[in-house]
């Protein structure tokens, strides 16, 4: 008998496969459909582990819903704009496009090669032209509907280079090309109006019941909805207030200052004449303009020297000083501080010499360097003294609408997304600026705007700046001489709809509403928990975005998710601590060496990546495993949602399972006409509870379950005698192992002499009657002699064994009218009547 040997197989079935188109969806399938998809990739020139197992698991779920009547959408794409291309461009002069291209070529053959049951008629890359050219008519009907503006807005401003940074390119607060401390600026951006949603977004969450609870719980802190008070203070000398926005209104009693950002208008007025604070907010904005940048330093300010008066007692005054800390773009800009029961308060309090007044919990307990933030009672608060905070918090809101000073409001930490990039690797955005008439969309009919494909890298900045004719166009509303919008779109634009594109194709516009919405919401979406926040928030709500423009009737753009955890692997370093790949180490006497070298240490168990070298590349792993003992074993060896560790043992143990499979095949493939089939019955009876127990697992995407089970299988074959049972049990198998090890079960099906192909089986089903739990024949006797038998199931309880045998008419009759004193139970052997 020989091997499977994929080096064969798996090409020759690919291409079968492919000549028979079998895994075009058609939207105009009779039967019910479903759609599977797994985040697509960005083409970064190769797959890696995380990638096979991801689109593995993808694949399984396709090709056991298809075995199973659906029709099923399963298509794959490129989410191919980005920042790389354009560092590849700078770095190794290329073009991004053909670096791109060249990127997605390798991995699409890659992706063949792993036998993904995917629907290659729908492919498309970001980049492609008619695809941001659809995109750019959304972003025109957003624009329209009134969800896209523009305003000044804070960007990372690199003063060597010239040019905005995105917070990625910021590191350790400087550029990361120039090394040079990255600044604040103020700069006219694009922003999609996301908060429009933020309710909606929040409240949908509650309908995802197939998502990740932490994925539902990170979303949930990102939209961040706070009620509290917006109330405005007082100015001493000063006609004009201070509006602040409060969670605590409670502790107003332990305010000790005011606080505004020094982005705040007031600090800016009042800088024109305070050199000090002209230099304190001069230094602020040195700061990178990320939440965590101002979260992580140190608390600083500076006192105005204005003060505000108390609004619950006019003889009370409070300092305001400018601080590092407060943000202008939330809330109004502006704080009160209550040190007792706020760490950054009390950070700042201690710093600069401000009271600290608890007027939560326990008054006796002096607060130290740790703010009160639990719950209690109010103390030290005039009418408030003795309330809980939640009534506190009430009854301020109801005095300060009552007496005019503020209301209750909703804040959000959720902020419009700002999707303007100062980059050329994008879908440009649609607009003409015409000195004239303003900002005037591009014509539906001269979309898409093309990226100019000559365009220089060496100049820092925005390349599309710096072309020499792109920019000019002519105003399409007077025909002046006008200028052409050169910021692109922030990349996760174009990953907020493309699951629509997929379900829809035509030529002349983004998509057809009644064929999308024939396939979305997507059923299963599987991916990295990495994008648990923004790339979903984004795809939530470009959904909600193209509802309300009137494009499509749709609620949530993904019914279940799943994220899948990541490949780890060993790391390992040489003597003189350089990282070492796993291909460069070699096991010599039970120890690890440098090929051909010095020992090696072996290090944590870490996720897959380049800087600790602790990557296999999965090309030559499949040029010598074939595909379907790497996506076995990606699938085996730990649950769907936890870590996998790739290891060597485990690729060689998913070998050999291909092999031992392929043996049953050919061992029973002449064992039909052999017997009957009732003659094994307990190998029959075994199939059918693998087919249920895979089936469910499956189903549930516990994959390693339905592995485990798939070995029980095999055992349970081994020791059976060639029968007819047995090569329907090898039959099973086959199907059960199909939509993890493709390639396999083709060549299988057609060594078992099946028609078709395998790929085209429907899913079997268990039979119940098969399911039974086994049983066994108990003796009944009374009285110490055998009166009569019954079968039970095995394993039945004492309660169970007593009832069934007490109303048996032979046991009665024994019994002659007395009453059992004693029940005398053997489990599955005996049941004994003292009478
Ligand atoms: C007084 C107070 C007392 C506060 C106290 C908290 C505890 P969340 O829950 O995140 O919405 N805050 C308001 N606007 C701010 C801004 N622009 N920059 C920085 N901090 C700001 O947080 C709301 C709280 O964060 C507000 O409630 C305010 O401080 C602060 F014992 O007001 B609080
Ligand atoms: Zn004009």
């Amino acid at each position: 008998m020989t091997r499977f040997n994929p080096a064969v197989a798996d090409g020759r079935w690919q291409r079968i496969w492919d000549e028979r188109q079998a895994f075009a969806a058609d939207s105009a399938s009779e039967k019910p459909k479903t759609y599977v998809l797994e985040m697509f990739p960005y083409p970064s020139g190769r797959l890696h582990m995380g990638h096979v197992r991801n689109y593995t698991m993808g694949d399984v779920i396709a090709r056991f819903r298809r075995a199973r009547g659906f029709e099923v959408l399963h298509p794959m794409g490129w989410d191919a704009f980005g920042m790389p291309a354009e560092n590849a461009a700078f770095e190794k002069k290329t073009h991004p496009e053909s670096w791109t291209r060249q990127n997605i070529a390798a991995m699409r053959e890659q992706f063949r090669s792993l036998g993904f049951a995917l629907d290659w008629s729908r492919e498309f890359a970001t980049c492609d032209a008619e695809y941001y050219g659809h995109e750019q008519a959304l972003f025109l009907k957003m624009y329209e509907a009134g969800l896209v503006y523009r305003k000044e807005s804070y960007v990372n401003w690199d003063p060597v280079d010239m040019t905005v940074l995105a917070n990625e390119q910021v590191i350790d607060g400087k550029g990361w090309r120039s090394g040079a401390p990255v600044e604040r600026r103020l700069l006219s951006q694009w922003f999609l109006k996301i908060t429009a949603f933020a309710d909606d977004l929040l409240d949908g969450l509650s309908g995802l019941d197939q998502w990740p609870d932490k994925v539902r719980l990170m979303q949930e802190n990102w939209i961040g909805r706070s009620r509290g008070l917006k109330f405005r203070f007082a100015i001493e000398g000063r006609e004009d207030g201070l509006d602040v926005f409060t969670t605590r209104p409670d502790t107003l009693f332990g305010a000790s200052f005011a606080a505004i950002a020094a982005d705040h208008p007031l600090a800016a007025e009042l800088a024109a004449k305070d050199a000090g604070l002209a230099a304190f907010i001069e230094e602020c904005r040195k700061t990178g303009t990320s939440a965590e940048a101002i979260e992580t330093a140190e608390k600083k300010g500076y006192d105005t020297g204005l003060r505000v008066v108390h609004p619950l007692d006019p003889t009370w005054t409070l300092p305001i000083f400018a601080a590092n800390f407060v943000l202008m773009e939330y809330g109004t800009g502006a704080i009160f501080g209550c040190p007792a029961h706020d760490q950054r308060d009390l950070d700042f309090a201690r710093k600069y010499q401000l009271p600290v007044t608890r007027v939560v919990g326990d008054a006796e307990e002096p607060i130290g360097d740790e703010a009160y933030v639990g719950p209690g009672r109010l103390v030290n608060s005039g009418f408030l003294t003795g309330m809980e905070v939640d009534d506190a918090i009430a009854a301020v809101i109801t005095r300060a609408e009552g007496e005019g000073w503020g209301e209750g409001t909703t804040q959000f930490r959720l902020r419009d997304w700002g999707v303007s990039r100062q980059r050329y690797w994008g879908t440009p955005i649609p607009v003409i600026h015409c000195g004239d008439c303003g900002v005037v969309p591009v014509p539906e009919d001269q979309l898409p705007v093309r990226l100019p494909a000559d365009v220089t890298f060496e100049t820092p900045g925005n390349p599309l700046e710096h072309h020499p004719t792109w920019k000019n166009a002519d105003c399409p509303t007077c025909g002046k001489p006008a200028r052409r919008e050169t910021d692109t779109l922030d990349t996760f634009a174009d990953s907020s709809w493309y699951f629509i594109r997929f379900a829809s194709q035509p030529k002349d516009k983004a998509f057809d509403r009644a064929e999308a919405e024939s396939w979305l919401p997507v059923d299963q979406y599987i991916g990295g928990v990495e994008h648990a926040i923004l790339h979903l928030l984004y795809a939530r709500f470009w959904t909600r975005a193209l509802k309300a423009c009137g494009l499509i009737d749709l609620d949530e753009p993904f019914r279940q998710l799943f994220t899948q955890g990541m490949v780890t692997h060993e790391t390992y370093r040489a003597a003189d601590g350089r990282w070492l790949l796993p291909s460069e180490v070699e096991r010599r006497d039970n120890s690890l060496f440098e090929i051909s070298g010095g020992p090696v240490t072996v290090g944590r168990v870490e996720k897959m990546s380049k800087s600790k070298k602790n990557t296999v590349d999965p090309s030559p792993i499949l040029d010598q495993y074939g595909a379907d003992a790497v996506r076995w074993f990606v699938l085996s060896d730990s649950p769907a949602e936890r870590d996998l560790q790739w290891t060597e043992a485990g690729i060689e143990g998913a070998w050999r399972f291909v092999q031992r499979v392929w043996r049953l095949v050919n061992e029973t493939k002449d064992d039909a006409g052999k017997s009957d089939a009732s003659e094994d019955d307990a190998l029959t009876r075994a199939a059918h509870v693998a087919i249920d127990g895979i089936t469910a697992d499956i189903e549930a995407l516990r994959f390693n379950k339905a592995v485990a089970k798939s070995y029980e299988l095999a055992a349970a074959i081994e020791k059976a005698a060639p029968s007819s049972a047995r090569r329907h049990a090898v039959k099973m198998l086959v199907q059960l192992v199909s939509p993890a090890m493709p390639h396999l079960a083709e060549e299988a099906w057609e060594a078992l002499g099946e028609a078709g192909l395998a790929v085209d089986a429907a899913w079997p089903e268990a039979d119940p009657a098969m399911l039974a739990q086994d049983t066994v024949t108990i003796a009944i006797q009374v009285n110490g002699k055998l009166r009569d038998e019954v079968e039970a199931a095995k394993g039945a309880t004492r309660e169970d064994m007593e009832a069934l045998v007490l109303t048996r008419e032979k046991v009665q009759r024994a019994l002659d009218g007395k009453t059992p004193r004693k029940v005398i139970v053997v489990p599955d052997r005996l049941v004994n009547i003292v009478a």
